[in-house]
């Protein structure tokens, strides 16, 4: 993709926006970077772009600049519908996402992970079962670092694990994934969608470029909502069941867990005794973590260590201390209703529930 000489407009100068304008600056490109937020709002990183040689354009997204470039590159926080980006696209302009232009640029396997609960702990985890079987990881996306960052960096890989948004699989066109896993579907987000069929379709997104030679791994228990009419082009294998006719590629069987990979792939017993995560939806998100890193090559003793090893992250019910025999879990990351429906199923103790907003 020849980015040298060309106008482009950054949309959103959050951690993605000023990610996206250095990479672009160091490809040559003309960049025009836009938010709506005015300048006190915005971070010094933001601001210090201007001596990258970006020009800001702050405290509202003027109509005239999304006529006048030759691609538009947009944040996950800025709807792809938003009524500029449309002006653009009447003018045959492409609008693209981060996710999307970086994927242009990234020649390693992608393992990208999506879902509404449950991304960050099934990436961090497919990351460390990478990690330890001794393949250099990038790990990034919704996670908090964006993937354009990568490219540029320096920074060795063999694979590329990402957690994806549905926000930035609004905006894919060509994105591709070795591997790529939905967890689950919920309510979420609905105040960025027209209904919930909009955002589940959202989601489904994550599989259209994939081919015969990929990955897809799903929850069993998915419904059709959403979902693409036609099969999946390449291997499928299901976590949590599997819809009729379809086998589980997991099986819990006492304290392990069988993950089979179909006959031409080793597949392994993964032990969950000394798992430290807690709950049937973390079984869920091990089983799918256990799944893609076999997937992207990874070795079973591997996967089993870094399983064992693994302490959960903070937000999602981590466990805190226990004060006068009362376990205290911060679960601050239940920000939907599934999210905190399914925590409170992890417990078997009565449960005191601070909640709100
Ligand atoms: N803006 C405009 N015009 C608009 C709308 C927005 O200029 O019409 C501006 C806003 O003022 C803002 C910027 O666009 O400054 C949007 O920034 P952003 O929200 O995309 O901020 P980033 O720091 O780039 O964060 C994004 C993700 N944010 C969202 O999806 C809302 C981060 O996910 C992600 O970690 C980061 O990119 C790196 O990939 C956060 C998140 O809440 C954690 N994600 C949601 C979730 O997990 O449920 C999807």
């Amino acid at each position: 993709m020849q980015l040298a000489g060309k106008k482009i407009l950054v949309m959103g100068l959050g951690a993605t926006g000023v990610a996206t304008a250095i990479f672009l600056v160091k490809r040559g490109a003309v960049v025009t970077a836009t938010d709506s937020a005015p300048e006190a709002e915005l971070r010094p990183e933001a601001l210090a772009l201007r001596e990258k040689g970006v020009r800001l354009e702050l405290g509202g997204n003027r109509p005239q600049s999304f006529e006048n470039t030759d691609l538009v590159v947009i944040s996950p926080g800025v709807p792809h519908g938003a009524a500029p980006l449309d002006r653009s696209r009447e003018l045959g302009i492409p609008v693209l996402g981060e996710v999307e232009l970086a994927a242009r640029f990234i020649e390693q396997p992608i393992v990208a992970i999506t879902g509404t609960n449950g991304k960050t702990t099934t990436t961090t985890l497919v990351g460390e079962m990478l990690r330890r079987s001794g393949i250099d990881v990038f790990v990034g996306g919704n996670i908090g670092t964006p993937l354009i960052s990568f490219v540029d960096s320096g920074q060795k890989a063999g694979v590329v694990v990402a957690e994806i948004s549905s926000f930035q699989l609004d905006t894919i066109d060509r994105f591709r994934p070795k591997v790529a896993v939905l967890l689950n579907i919920a309510e979420d987000h609905l105040d960025r969608y027209p209904d919930f069929t909009a955002y589940a379709a959202a989601k489904w997104r994550l599989f259209r470029h994939q081919t015969a030679d990929d990955t897809a791994i799903l929850n069993g228990a998915l419904s059709a909502i959403g979902a693409p009419s036609r099969p999946l082009p390449g291997r499928t294998l299901f976590f949590n069941g599997a819809p009729p006719g379809r086998q589980p590629s997991a099986r819990r069987r006492d304290e392990v867990l069988e993950l089979d990979m179909g006959p031409s792939a080793t597949g392994m017993a993964l032990d969950l005794s000394a798992m430290s995560l807690i709950g049937r939806h973390n079984e869920e998100n091990v089983a799918a973590a256990g799944l893609a890193a076999l997937a992207a090559g990874a070795a079973p003793t591997a996967i089993q260590s870094a399983l064992d090893a693994y302490r959960g992250k903070p937000h999602r019910v981590f466990f805190v201390r226990e004060v006068h025999g009362v376990r205290y879990y911060d679960d601050s990351k239940g920000t939907n209703v599934d999210a905190v429906a399914r925590a409170l199923d992890s417990f078997h103790q009565p449960v005191v529930l601070i909640m709100g907003g």
